[in-house]
């Protein structure tokens, strides 16, 4: 029998990771959920279709050199089968010009423990998104007695699902973050809706991002398919466009996160942290100024780092405030290149999904001994 799925959380050793591929990549047509994310004044507005060859080509580079450097440290690497994302996506409730890619796996798989489900995710060209898993999947089922393999409700994704001209073009970041900090998102509560990065994994406790991609009734689901565990609801005032918590708030190892300064926990939800003696400290700023072109993710993708154990980090390589801040705090860094793979969907985290790291589901936060704001 061989045991093939178990992660519980980011810091444990990594033993099995599946690596997104950008092959036939697009930049996906506008719709309800991501016409907003696309900044009034970026070459992006009003452009999709597939990406241009050079850079899916400079993409698949990097993320193959990834994969070599987890093999060469004993990390078994799995490889998506990427679809022909240029087609469209029709159904009986909505139609959209092309799918996006299945760069960044993170995004579409959560692993908890012994299963991976397959996210309720809100972008329309990400529909078919978790189809180039599948044979990796299929593949863990049948040689994993114990896998379970999920999927959450489909959603519809119907108009119903959005918050039409939610970012209306005069809206200023000013009042965007008013309105982000009120937690009104471009998703409705019409259906269950999530990203598996809004997930961050703690053991017995889930952290989830309430935000562009993840709304309450995922959070309500989270916590009837789980009972024993413990599900909070985490938002970052400081973000215009939460969508994802591996670039805002990331564990290093037991008792130690790196937050976003810009996207702060607010105080209210840090007291579990405290109450447990976790250290929450300022993430180093980014190196640059600007993500790279074509990129939706924003410059702080500086803080999205894949931790291969409680000791053992990579970074991208020109990130040189995060990696001495990695230094600084006792982990030893691997930085390796990797911007030229941002515009497929992320960083490091971003690109990858746990299949396996040591380690058992472990309650971190034993003291439960004050009002917890973010429970669900
Ligand atoms: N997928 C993580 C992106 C987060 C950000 O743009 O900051």
């Amino acid at each position: 029998m061989t045991k093939i799925v178990n992660s519980w959380n980011d810091f444990d050793p990594l033993k099995h990771v599946i690596v997104g591929r950008a092959d036939h990549s697009c930049v996906p047509p506008e719709e309800p959920a991501t016409s907003e994310k696309v900044p009034i004044d970026s070459p992006m507005r009003g452009m999709w279709g597939p990406r241009p060859l050079e850079t899916v080509e400079k993409a698949n580079a990097q993320l193959d050199n990834l994969a070599r450097v987890l093999e060469e440290r004993g990390v078994k690497v799995d490889r998506p089968s990427p679809l022909q994302w240029n087609q469209p996506v029709i159904t009986p409730d909505f139609r959209t010009g092309s799918m996006m890619t299945c760069m960044p796996p993170r995004d579409t798989l959560l692993t908890i423990g012994n299963e991976i489900i397959e996210a309720a995710m809100s972008f329309r060209c990400r529909y078919w998104e978790y189809l180039a898993f599948r044979p990796l999947l299929s593949q863990y089922f049948n040689e994993d007695p114990e896998f379970l393999w999920s999927q959450a409700p489909r959603p519809r994704l119907s108009d119903k699902s959005y918050k039409h001209n939610y970012y209306d073009e005069r809206i200023s970041l000013e009042e965007r973050l008013v309105r982000t900090a009120n937690k009104d998102f471009v998703t409705t509560e019409e259906e269950i809706l999530f990203d598996a990065a809004d997930v961050l994994r703690l053991g017995k406790d889930l952290f989830i991002q309430h935000g562009l991609t993840t709304n309450r009734k995922a959070m309500e689901w989270f916590k009837r398919k789980y009972p024993d565990f413990r599900i909070h609801a985490v938002n970052f005032p400081g973000d215009p466009y939460p969508i994802h918590i591996d670039a805002t708030f990331v564990p290093l190892r037991p008792g130690l996160i790196i937050n976003n300064p810009h996207r702060k926990l607010p105080e209210a939800q840090r007291k579990i942290f405290e109450k447990n003696d976790w250290q929450i400290v300022d993430a180093a700023m980014p190196a640059h100024k600007e993500p790279p072109p074509l990129c939706y993710s924003s410059v702080w993708l500086s803080m999205n780092c894949l931790v291969l154990d409680h000791k053992t980090v990579i970074v991208e390589a020109s990130e040189t405030n995060q990696l001495e801040q990695m230094d600084k705090l006792g982990m030893n860094v691997i930085p390796i290149h990797f911007r030229d793979a941002y515009a497929f969907g992320g960083g490091l985290h971003c690109s990858t999904a746990d299949v396996y790291r040591e380690g058992t589901c472990l309650d971190y936060f034993p003291n439960q001994d004050f009002e917890d704001v973010t429970r669900v």
